[in-house]
Formats: C-alpha cells, sequence, structure tokens
C-alpha cells in the first residue's frame, strides 16, 4: 500500500478556532510512526501541511455577494489548492490521506480525487450529520455543514454562481453517495435526502441491522458492480461524545470506536480506498484527556483505513498490502 499523508489546517469552514491544529496534533499523537509499524510494506509519505494563498482581489466581492457563506474567500481558496494537491498525490499512486481541518476541506479533497481518477467514483461520508445545507438553507452559515451540496450534480442549480469557485464542477452525483452515522439532520437536508432517494443510514439503521450489514448495504448502493474508487470522508464526530469529545459539533448517542474501526477494516478490505479525509479533530476542546481519547481514536480508524488488522496480519494478507 503507498499512503500519502496531507495536513489541511483550515478552521475557517466553522466558528470554534482550534481545528486548525488538528494535523499536527494527529501526527504529534504519533500517527506516521505507527502507521510505520503495520508492515514494511505500506510505503508512507507525509506531504506536510498545505499552505495557500487567499485570493486577495477577490475579498470584497465575495464577501458582498455570497451572502451566508462565513469565511468564504478562505474555503474557496484553499480547497483550490486542496484539490491540486490531492490530484497530484493519487496521480503518484497513492492513497490521500487527508487530515483536517474542518469538514468544508472535503469540497477539494472529492474534486482532486475525481480529476485524479477521471472516472465515476463512490463516496462514503461517515458523519453525524449530512453536511448538505445550501447557503439558502443554512440557519448557521457555516460552509463545513456545506461541502457535500457542494459536490453534488443534483443540487447544482440551487446555488447562486460562486465566485472564485469555478474550478469545481458539481460532477459527483448524489446516487453515488452513502452516510452513515447520522442523527443530527436539519429539516431542509431531510427534505433533500427524501426527495432524492439518497443513501443514508442513520445511528437507527446502524441499531437495527449492526455496522456491517450498514456497510455492506451502502456498497452496495454507490458501488454494485465493486469497481469504483471509494472517498471516505470521515467526520470524527461520527463517533459518540464519550469516543470523541474533542470535536466542534458533538452529539450523542454515536458510533463506538469498535463501529468506526470496523467501517474503515471493511474499506480496506475492498482494495478500492482511493482517498480519505479524517476531519474536525479539535485539540482545543476539552480535557487533555479528551484530545488524547479523540486523537487516538482518529489514529485507530486511520489504521483500519490503512490495513492494521485486529486480528493480526496473516501471511496472504500481507501479500495484497
Ligand atoms: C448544521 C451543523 N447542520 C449546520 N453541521 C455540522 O451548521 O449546517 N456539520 N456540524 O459538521
Ligand atoms: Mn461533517
Ligand atoms: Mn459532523
Ligand atoms: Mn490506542
Amino acid at each position: 500500500t503507498r499512503i500519502g499523508v496531507l495536513g489541511v489546517p483550515f478552521e475557517e469552514g466553522q466558528p470554534k478556532v482550534g481545528v486548525a491544529n488538528g494535523p499536527d496534533a494527529i501526527r504529534k499523537a504519533g500517527l506516521i510512526e505507527q502507521l510505520t509499524t503495520i508492515h514494511e510494506k505500506v510505503d508512507l509519505k507525509d506531504y506536510g501541511n498545505i499552505k495557500y494563498e487567499i485570493m486577495a482581489d477577490l475579498v470584497d466581492e465575495i464577501q458582498q455577494n455570497i451572502p451566508n457563506m462565513k469565511g468564504y474567500a478562505h474555503v474557496a481558496s484553499c480547497n483550490q489548492k486542496l484539490s491540486k494537491e490531492v490530484e497530484r498525490i493519487i496521480r503518484d499512486g497513492r492513497v490521500c490521506l487527508t487530515l483536517g481541518g474542518d469538514h468544508a476541506i472535503a469540497v477539494g479533497t472529492v474534486d482532486g480525487h475525481i480529476k485524479a481518477k477521471n472516472e465515476d467514483l463512490c463516496i462514503l461520508w461517515v458523519d453525524a450529520h449530512a453536511d448538505l445545507n445550501t447557503n439558502r438553507t443554512s440557519s448557521s452559515g457555516n460552509v463545513h455543514g456545506m461541502p457535500m451540496a457542494l459536490l453534488a450534480s443534483e443540487l447544482a442549480d440551487y446555488w447562486p454562481y460562486l465566485p472564485g469557485m469555478d474550478w469545481q464542477k458539481p460532477v459527483i452525483s448524489i446516487r453515488n453517495v452513502a452516510y452513515i452515522g447520522l442523527r443530527s439532520v436539519d429539516s431542509y437536508e431531510r427534505l433533500v435526502i427524501d426527495k432524492l432517494g439518497i443513501t443514508a443510514f442513520g445511528m437507527e439503521d446502524v441499531e437495527n441491522y449492526g455496522i456491517s450489514t450498514v456497510v455492506k448495504m451502502a456498497l452496495d448502493r454507490i458501488d454494485p458492480e465493486r469497481k469504483r474508487s471509494i472517498h471516505v470522508s470521515y467526520d470524527i464526530d461520527s463517533l459518540d461524545s464519550l469516543e470523541a469529545p474533542s470535536t466542534g459539533t458533538s452529539v450523542r448517542g454515536g458510533l463506538t470506536l469498535r463501529e468506526g474501526i470496523q467501517i474503515m477494516e471493511m474499506i480496506h478490505s475492498t482494495g478500492r480506498l482511493g482517498a480519505m479525509d479524517l476531519v474536525e479533530v479539535n485539540p482545543s476542546i476539552g480535557s487533555e484527556q479528551d484530545v488524547k481519547r479523540t486523537v487516538d481514536a482518529a489514529i485507530h480508524i486511520i489504521m483500519a483505513a490503512v490495513g492494521h488488522s485486529r486480528r493480526g496480519l496473516r501471511l496472504k494478507d500481507v501479500d495484497t498490502l
């Protein structure tokens, strides 16, 4: 397995400071070292943290003309650069692992993944929230609640013209997207999910079917022929608040870490993980122990994604790593 790690210290998509320090907190806790202990066949390259210049000439125009999208100029500028970086890493033959930052960065990572693969991909969105608001439906104006709506081709007509975002075309069909972990969905988001028939497994489905069946059903819907590159956008707030307290909008009643790991073990075993985002770890929220718990959970989830097996690797599994 060839992996590229990219940090995105971005926090303008929501109001709480600190989430920009997520990538460094996860690295400092030993992510890179732990990933390389999985097996020597894991070939890892850390691309460091992304740096972007804000499109200064656009700032005034954007802030006046785009209502209800806080930090818009940052969102547009960072994601443009991020898309290019992700595309480059995947073209290098690596699975791109992006560490957030808030979830607004998924616009760039998914876009880069699409451009690198140049064919249909599918998205597994693991989150307590649907992140499916437009600037008209959002009650917060926080762009981290909007990335899926920016990406979906079916929702393109619900957006105004977005200056500085011309590089991004909403080309992914919402039919290729599945949610797991939902439990805080706004009314407009629920309307869109129902109207468009979006594959969405809430916590009640995890309760009813169990996590393995939910992942299988999700893949049946978004990748029926088992041939697409998979993009996992993993919001740490999909986990229960007890498992991941250090995040900006945590919601009780979420996934256990065991369920969170199981999702990624199953995705790894498809052999088609193309890119993964791990977002919304905020080391400025909670006690030192809360932060440690949250970062450790993130590392366990990433380890599973990269091929760490809880039963120990069999020699035949090593061959496929
Ligand atoms: C809410 C919260 N739906 C919003 N979204 C969050 O602001 O649009 N997404 N927290 O992660
Ligand atoms: Mn999210
Ligand atoms: Mn969320
Ligand atoms: Mn541990």
